[in-house]
């Protein structure tokens, strides 16, 4: 029998990362859990509405947003990790620095959600001997400069190769593939019109071999779209979206709005499972 990916829902065709930003200033909920209390309440609430994840971070990468130090990111996250799996939570941990990496799996996360899709060399290695799971992501530049004026001649051949390149090496530091996921990183170096395109043509990334995710939830291309600059106002577009990316092949799903993302997708399986020309 093939192993089966530690990111997935063992039996529903998609599977829920609650987003918890234990940091002041996250676009969408920034300030609201930086108290470790009230982070493990929401974690746990997360849980409860069916976060299959947990996904904790300590810095936000808002664009424009400057890097907070791992030390600083550390002392955000930890007491909340371990909280959150004493209580039976699973947690990804979401960061692109090795060593904050290392204390959250050392606390017991099972996910490495990196941004950066490996970019701390110390990274792979980590992976590899914790044996945990990891998400992979694309992103052109880094937080503070990537909106600035994103380029590509054809964003989904690109992050494509780009992914393909990062399995692959990957693999080649120990990392089964069995164990990882793949993310186009929606919003992170990229147009209104790169994000369209990444959506609408997601198909193209499913056959890496290895799950696809995004993060689509209350992001800004969906309030220049509807004209709503509050992100609490973008709802009804972020689970439009989500739906989109299911019918494209989309299995991870990053999002604030547990339940209601849950109905959505709930709602678009059983369309779909109706559908005599779905293949998935
Ligand atoms: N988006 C954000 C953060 N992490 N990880 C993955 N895999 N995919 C994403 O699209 C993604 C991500 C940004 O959103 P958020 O955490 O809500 O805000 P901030 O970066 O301001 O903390």
């Amino acid at each position: 029998m093939p192993e089966t990916n530690p990111l997935l829902h063992p039996t529903r065709p998609f599977t829920l990362m609650g987003v918890l930003n234990v940091t002041p200033d996250s676009f969408s909920d920034g300030g609201r859990y930086a108290d470790p209390s009230l982070a493990i309440e929401r974690g746990l609430a997360l849980r409860a509405l069916g976060a299959d994840w947990v996904d904790v971070g300590g810095e936000s990468t808002r664009p424009g947003s400057e890097p907070v130090g791992a030390e600083e990111e550390l002392r955000r996250i930890l007491p909340v990790v371990q909280s959150l799996v004493a209580q039976g939570v699973p947690v990804s941990i979401d960061t692109y620095r090795a060593s904050v990496a290392e204390a959250a799996v050392g606390a017991g996360a099972g996910l490495v959600n990196d941004i950066s899709a490996f970019s701390d060399p110390a990274m792979a290695p980590l992976v590899a001997r914790a044996g945990v799971a990891a998400l992979l992501m694309h992103m052109q530049g880094s937080p503070k400069n990537m909106q600035k004026s994103p380029h590509y001649s054809d964003v989904v051949l690109e992050v494509r190769a780009f992914l393909a390149g990062r399995l692959e090496a990957a693999e080649r530091q120990g990392v089964p593939r069995a164990r990882l996921g793949v993310d186009p990183g929606i919003g992170f170096g990229k147009s209104i019109e790169h994000n369209l395109a990444l959506l609408g043509r997601l198909r193209e990334l499913t056959d890496l071999g290895a799950p696809v995710a995004v993060g689509v939830s209350r992001k800004s291309f969906l309030g220049a779209i509807t004209g709503n600059p509050d992100p609490g106002g973008r709802l009804a577009a972020s689970l439009s979206a989500a739906v989109c990316a299911y019918q494209q092949g989309a299995r991870l799903f990053r999002v604030h709005d547990l339940k209601e993302t849950r109905d959505a997708l709930m709602a678009a399986e059983a369309v779909k499972s109706h559908d005599p020309r779905s293949a998935d």
